[in-house]
């Protein structure tokens, strides 16, 4: 009840911000893109994780505010970084997504803050998208037709990941941790990384393994296939900063 409380005037008392973590492309050996991670920092009790706020913000009726700020926030970010080039990826929680009026937040967004759309990717996850899949689909395309990239985030969790594929206009398909933390122990993980490295591709999709952290780990989704990896080993989620001296790392 204290933390529901606190999170009412978080956003006017500037507590939140944004952390970015780095996208490696393997074949470049470039960070191409960044993830944008919500943080709320508290002056009393410090950090906290959006996995237990972001529930909160959404049965108080915060997260409209909150995901416009969010958005708005890692659109100008990449704005900052036109001159490198990164793409920004924004989690879409799904009271956001089935919100009518999220259309119009993006497009009242890219037009305030003038980004190029194509660096922008949103993420949704299979749970919420499936609840309508037909209002999904036309919105998605119409994001898609803005020139927006669609991500599919914890892909392999959860349930009707195929018709997903089949049905949703996406661009990106992230393969959940839970996958990366077993590749190199078992040979059925190994297998299903390569084949759904291999079906995502062949649908044209970009496929990136997320929760990479160890070099071992990293080796073997690269000998899997797939194109893109983020985890801890390649840089946590930090401030904008950071990340920029990480890029100077790379170069
Ligand atoms: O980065 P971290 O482990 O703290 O994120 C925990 C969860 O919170 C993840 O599922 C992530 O997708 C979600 N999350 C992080 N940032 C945002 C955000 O800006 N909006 C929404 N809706 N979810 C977010
Ligand atoms: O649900 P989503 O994939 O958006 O969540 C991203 C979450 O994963 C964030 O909370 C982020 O902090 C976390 N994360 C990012 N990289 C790693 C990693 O290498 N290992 C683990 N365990 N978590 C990670
Ligand atoms: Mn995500
Ligand atoms: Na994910």
């Amino acid at each position: 009840l204290e933390l529901e409380q606190a999170l009412h005037g978080a956003l006017e008392r500037e507590e939140f911000h944004l952390h970015y973590q780095p996208q490696l492309d393997l074949e470049s050996g470039q960070v191409v893109a960044v993830e944008a991670l919500l943080r709320w920092r508290h002056p009393r009790w410090g950090d906290l994780s959006p996995a237990r706020f972001v529930p909160l913000l959404e049965s108080l009726g915060l997260i409209q505010p909150v995901g416009a700020w969010v958005l708005e926030q890692a659109c100008r970010q990449c704005v900052a970084w036109e001159g490198v080039g990164l793409g920004v990826a924004v989690n879409l929680s799904a009271r956001q997504f089935l919100d009518p009026g999220l259309f119009t937040l993006i497009e009242r967004v890219l037009g305030d803050t003038g980004v190029d759309p194509g660096r922008i990717e949103l993420e949704i996850t299979e749970r919420l998208a499936m609840q309508e899949p037909e209002a999904a689909v036309e919105l998605l395309g119409r994001c898609r037709a803005l020139g927006l990239k669609v991500a599919i985030d914890d892909f392999g969790i959860g349930y009707s990941s195929l018709e997903y594929l089949q049905h949703f206009p996406l661009d990106v398909l992230k393969i959940d941790r839970a996958f990366v933390a077993t590749v190199t122990r078992g040979r059925r993980a190994r297998a299903i990384v390569r084949a759904v490295t291999v079906m995502g591709q062949s649908l044209g999709l970009t496929v990136i393994a997320e929760g990479i952290e160890t070099q071992r780990q990293c080796d073997f989704v690269e000998a899997l296939g797939v194109d893109q990896v983020q985890g801890y080993l390649i840089g946590r989620p930090m401030a904008a900063p950071s990340l920029e001296a990480l890029l100077r790392a790379f170069e």
